[in-house]
């Protein structure tokens, strides 16, 4: 699929295959996360060091991605949306640092490279996931603000997606249910806020990185919703249906774990039609946007045909 989207070197209009949107994208969220962290020889070294290894490990940087494209469909610059989209990785990777370690999932592998812990250390780590979740605050602090979403609503609104109603309290639930059978209906709970939370989040704010008004990002807080609820039931499908190496990081660890996924609940076949419908739902809600959200629609639909 090709589209016409704003480059974020603000070339032109310019067809893109997904594959060059989402090349460039992470290339110019990486060029600005770079500018934005205190270099790997800053004081104390180790800790900058360990920050940079898990947020430069090769993630494949959905949330930025998300955060641009939604941007680019509400008529915005995605340059005035890219700190609120590195804000939101740096939010992502903190929250995989904390959850590889012994006292959450306890893993070894991440985004095909060791984990944080298993590099730096258990200590380190735990400070390396603190400073990357304060950092994404002191970035997002650098946006330019708008008459519609100020600096205080920009921070309210990631402090709230990351706070202890939507992905911590994912992640609480997700460690509480470890072992015990839990309804569809509750994993559907666990699945909105561990992950649809942050992806709705990061399409929220690049649609107030445009000042959008209130019906479209009624519309995006649809679509993040829906997408990201399909991204988690595709990923509990990855976990049963790919390699390690494919995923870079262990597969098969939630029923080892004895965690409920939508496989262990409904099965594989029901999880895909959930998935796709759930991605049905979220291309819905992006009628609003008469055509301007291609990079949106086409994200959705990679994610969830996506093999890692
Ligand atoms: C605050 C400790 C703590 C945890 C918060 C988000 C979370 C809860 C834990 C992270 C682990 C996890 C399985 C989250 C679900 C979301 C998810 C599928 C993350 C992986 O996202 P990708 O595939 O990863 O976008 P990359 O590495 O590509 O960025």
């Amino acid at each position: 699929m090709s589209f016409k989207i704003k480059r974020l070197s603000l070339h032109p209009q310019t067809p893109l295959s997904l594959e060059e949107y989402l090349a460039t994208r992470t290339a110019g969220v990486n060029r600005a996360l770079d500018r934005f962290l205190p270099s790997a020889t800053a004081k104390p070294a180790t800790i900058h060091r360990a920050m940079r290894y898990s947020l430069f490990a090769g993630g494949k940087r959905i949330r930025p991605a998300l955060c641009l494209a939604a941007a680019a469909a509400c008529g915005g610059d995605e340059v005035d949306a890219l700190p609120l989209a590195c804000a939101v990785e740096c939010i992502h990777t903190y929250s995989l640092i904390h959850d590889d370690l012994p006292a959450m999932d306890n893993d070894d592998y991440r985004r095909g490279k060791l984990t944080n812990h298993k590099v730096f250390g258990e200590g380190i780590a735990v400070l390396a996931g603190d400073a990357l979740l304060t950092e994404a605050f002191e970035i997002a602090a650098q946006c330019k603000g708008w008459p519609r979403y100020s600096h205080q609503r920009i921070i309210l609104e990631l402090a709230r997606g990351a706070g202890s109603q939507q992905l911590i309290a994912g992640q609480v639930a997700d460690l509480e249910g470890e072992g015990n059978k839990i309804s569809a209906r509750h994993l559907r709970y666990i699945h909105e806020r561990k992950t649809s939370a942050l992806l709705c989040c990061s399409v929220r704010l690049g649609g107030m990185s445009a000042n959008c008004p209130i019906a479209q990002l009624k519309a995006l807080t649809e679509f993040g919703y829906h997408v990201g609820l399909a991204f988690q039931v595709i990923d509990d499908i990855l976990d049963v249906t790919q390699t390690s190496e494919k995923l870079g990081k262990t597969a098969g660890k939630d029923s080892k774990a004895q965690k409920a996924t939508y496989p262990s609940i409904v099965g594989l076949e029901r999880s895909r039609r959930i998935a796709e419908q759930l991605t049905q739902r979220a291309f819905d809600s992006l009628k609003v946007f008469r055509g301007k959200a291609l990079a949106l629609e086409a994200l959705a639909g990679f994610l969830l045909r996506r093999d890692r």
